[in-house]
């Protein structure tokens, strides 16, 4: 009987998981393991060997379930030990970099246009960009022969051999837009129509792709005066300041009279600041629509006439920025995030930042 005590609790003690105890547990205390055998021979045996052996025998059986129980503790402690040095979290680790979306700015400039001529009284239309000549060209009084309808700077559609339908083009400016407005609506209108419009053009201060806002108010007796109110009021709004503007006398075909608008500035060390100064910054075209024009927008020029204007929203987005180069927009817009320090690109990233 010693001999199984010494065999099952050195197993016991030297079983390595719950598995290989469970398995000892069978073989020695199980129905059928060797101390229960045992105590099934006690039957056979004389009283006197069944007073020795019935007490030893169920003392050997307390022992080893005791060890069994034992044994599976230090198991389960041993193997949460084992978790705990695997599992562990080092809190004082930085936290890792993530990456984080912010609207690009020329989508917040964007954004802002709408919302300040909005409060103004302008609705927001919007049109396609892919128009054909006659709304971007005829019905703007741009004729035939006017260099902006000249291959280098307009971007024509493909049109099949043989097709003999209108050519369609990317849109120069959101004018076209205007005159859907004109033509779904009717005067009065107040509308501004922000999108993108394509030039084929690429230099410093050009890109072939740009954004354009245009603005439109038709009414019976606006003016000038008004358009010159309306300027001063969203420059103002959209700089933070009081912004003077000077108008200058222009042309374009479908104005009359034109004038480009300068807007107040001083130049220090190279850096422009709006608002201040006695320097002056062109930042966009105006004047009052061409007959020609309300006409083919479906309004009677006897009856109604309107100011128009159209501005680049990059070329402001630059001027509130600080900006140099258009192209920072579009050769990567990384290169313009990084240039304001935007919060995403501070962090480390695996490619190593940018
Ligand atoms: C520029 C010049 C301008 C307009 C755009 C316009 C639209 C209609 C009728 C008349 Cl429907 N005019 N738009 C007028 C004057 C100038 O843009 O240099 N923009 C950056």
């Amino acid at each position: 009987m010693d001999d199984l005590k010494q065999k099952y609790l050195s197993a016991i003690a030297d079983a390595s998981d719950e598995g290989a105890l469970e398995e000892l547990r069978l073989q020695a205390v199980g129905k059928k393991g060797e101390v229960s055998l045992k105590m099934r021979e006690l039957g056979k045996m004389t009283p006197e060997e069944r007073q020795t052996a019935g007490p030893a025998l169920n003392a050997l059986k307390d022992e080893i379930n005791s060890a069994l129980a034992a044994k599976k503790v230090a198991l389960e402690d041993a193997a949460l030990d084992a978790r705990l040095r695997e599992e562990w979290l080092d809190v004082t680790l930085p936290v890792r970099p993530q990456r984080q979306g912010s609207i690009h700015p020329v989508s917040q400039v964007w954004e802002e246009c709408t919302t300040i001529f909005g409060d103004m009284g302008f609705a927001v239309a919007e049109g396609p960009q892919v128009e054909t000549t006659w709304y971007n060209f005829d019905a703007l009084n741009i004729p035939d022969h006017h260099p902006a309808r000249a291959e280098m700077d307009t971007f024509y559609m493909h049109r099949a051999e043989g097709d003999e339908r209108p050519q369609n083009v990317l849109r120069t400016h959101t004018s076209p837009v205007q005159i859907r407005s004109m033509q779904a609506q009717g005067a009065p209108i107040r509308t501004i129509s922000p999108g993108r419009v394509y030039r084929a053009d690429y230099d410093q201060t050009h890109t072939p792709m740009f954004h354009q806002v245009e603005g439109l108010a038709i009414d019976k007796d606006i003016s000038m005066a008004n358009l010159k109110w309306v300027l001063e009021e969203f420059f103002s709004a959209y700089f933070g300041t009081k912004v003077k503007t000077r108008f200058r006398a222009s042309h374009f075909p479908f104005t009359e009279p034109s004038a480009e608008v300068d807007i107040q500035c001083s130049w220090e060390n190279g850096t422009v600041k709006v608002g201040e100064g006695d320097g002056w910054l062109e930042v966009l075209g105006s004047g009052m629509v061409h007959p020609h024009v309300l006409k083919a927008g479906g309004v009677d020029p006897a009856e109604w006439q309107g100011f128009a204007f159209g501005m680049g929203i990059d070329r402001i987005a630059m001027l509130k920025y600080g900006i140099p180069d258009l192209r920072a927009f579009f050769d990567s817009d990384l290169r313009w995030l990084r240039h304001y320090g935007f919060a995403s690109l501070q962090v480390p990233t695996l490619r190593g930042g940018i």
